[in-house]
């Protein structure tokens, strides 16, 4: 009896498997074949057990032939599913400074990676996205990562824009010669916590800024606060000035201004005439104490409130630094103080003009004669007032407002002891009254 009937193939497989890379998965099946006849055979199948299968549908064709000849078949398929959906890669949270008012740029990187995806397949979308104008305050980006197969994977993380202010500044007034200090202050915008950086430009020659601290950190929604001082050297002379100061962090900078004014006064002066010693401009401490006792008693005319009779003291100062230019004190620094009584004149009163009687009393080789009592006396031979020539043998009388306009007047000289007669015996003047006298020197040996 003949064999007619083909062998019966099985197949036994699992579908659908989970790729396990981006080429698919290896898959292993059992195929079997019997024969009424031939009893077991080996199927002979493709692709073969433990192969890889590509993702998507695959089907297994195995077959196997009895003896007789007779060959039976079988087929199965197996889906190679992609059900993982791919693993975001995101920033930390991202903290910026705004740049502008509508906030601040911002780039920042997203990856994701997939077990069973060329990277390159993968799909990833973000809002807002990179380099989008954030806003002042916290903003959250969320990101979306997709595969071919369509599984997603979703993540955010925050943008924060965030801002400084410089708060106004008040006005800093610094006499001559000396320091004074104000206040900068730093405010803290959307939450802002950095350290800002401080720093001042706009000040003459002669004037530093410094700041303590040199940098402020507000904390979030607060501020800080640091000492803006203005130094000034002997040489700076009354004026007004504006400071801009400038607070930086990251390449972010605010700006406020700080109105400095310069101001005078005698004991102002009087500190600068020592500084100015300190320097060596002014190299005779007799000179300078000359000069300062003038100071003084301008304050001590002030406190009278003998104005006129400051601003003659003044006069007199400027004159005897005019006298000891190039000799005593050096050209600029003698500008200088002249510079600053002439201010201090001006702020006594704008209208005034000074009118002191001044002179000097020296050796016939030039030398000043210190100790020397001057005499003023009208036609009737009373005495106005007296003066003594300083260590320079300069003098002056301030109180010239006793004196009669048209009137005539006479300075006589009485020389210390050791000294011959002084030349001439007197100088006779007729009084302007809205003008200073300057008398010729009275010479002795
Ligand atoms: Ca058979
Ligand atoms: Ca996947």
């Amino acid at each position: 009896m003949k064999d007619t009937t083909p062998p019966v193939v099985t197949i036994s497989v699992a579908s659908p498997v989970e790729a396990t890379g981006p080429s698919g998965a290896a898959v292993t099946y059992a195929a079997t074949a019997t024969d009424a006849v031939s009893g077991s055979l080996i199927p002979t199948c493709a692709p073969a057990s433990g192969s890889t299968f590509a993702l998507g549908t695959t089907t297994i064709t195995c077959s196997a032939t009895d003896t007789a000849g007779n060959t039976g078949s079988a087929s199965a398929t197996v889906v190679v599913e992609d059900k993982t959906a791919p693993t975001l890669s995101l920033p930390a949270n991202i903290t910026a400074v705004a740049t502008s008012a509508s906030g601040a740029v911002v780039t920042y990187a997203v990856s994701a990676t997939d077990p069973d995806n060329d990277t390159a397949t993968l799909t990833i979308s973000c809002s807002p996205a990179s380099g989008s104008t954030f806003p002042a305050g916290v903003t959250t980006v969320t990101c979306t990562a997709s595969d071919p197969a369509g599984n997603t994977s979703t993540g955010s993380f925050q943008v924060a824009v965030v801002d400084f202010s410089m708060g106004p500044i008040s006005p800093v007034t610094v006499p001559v010669g000396g320091t004074a200090s104000t206040s900068v202050t730093v405010n803290s915008v959307s939450g802002f916590d950095s350290a800002v950086a401080l720093s001042a430009s706009g000040a003459p020659a002669g004037v530093s800024v410094t700041f303590n601290p040199t940098s402020v950190t507000p904390t979030s929604g607060g501020s800080a606060s640091s000492t803006l001082a203005v130094h000034l050297s002997p040489m700076v002379t009354p004026t007004t000035f504006t400071l801009t100061v400038t607070g930086t962090f990251e390449g972010v900078s605010h700006t406020s201004t700080a109105s400095v004014t310069v101001t005078v006064s005698s004991p102002a002066i009087a500190d600068v005439v020592g500084q100015l010693q300190l320097a060596g401009c002014i190299d005779n401490a007799g000179v300078a104490n000359a000069l300062t006792a003038k100071l003084t008693a301008e304050q001590g005319a002030i406190g009278g409130g003998n104005t006129k009779t400051a601003i003659n003291i003044l006069s007199a100062f400027t004159d005897q630094v005019r006298a000891q230019t190039g000799k005593h004190i050096t050209a600029d620094c003698a500008m200088v103080l002249m510079t600053d009584a002439r201010s201090l004149i001006d702020g006594l009163a704008v209208s005034a003009t000074p009118n002191p009687i001044t002179g000097s009393v020296r050796t016939a080789s030039g030398s000043g004669v210190a100790g020397a009592i001057l005499t003023l006396k009208d036609t009737a031979g009373t005495t106005v007032a007296t003066a003594t020539t300083d260590i320079t043998g300069f003098y002056f009388f301030a109180t010239t407002g006793l004196l009669t306009p048209g009137a005539t007047y006479t300075v006589t000289v009485t020389v210390p002891v050791g000294f011959t007669a002084a030349s001439a015996a007197g100088q006779t003047f007729t009084w302007p009254g809205g003008a200073e006298v300057a008398l010729a020197d009275f010479t002795t040996a």
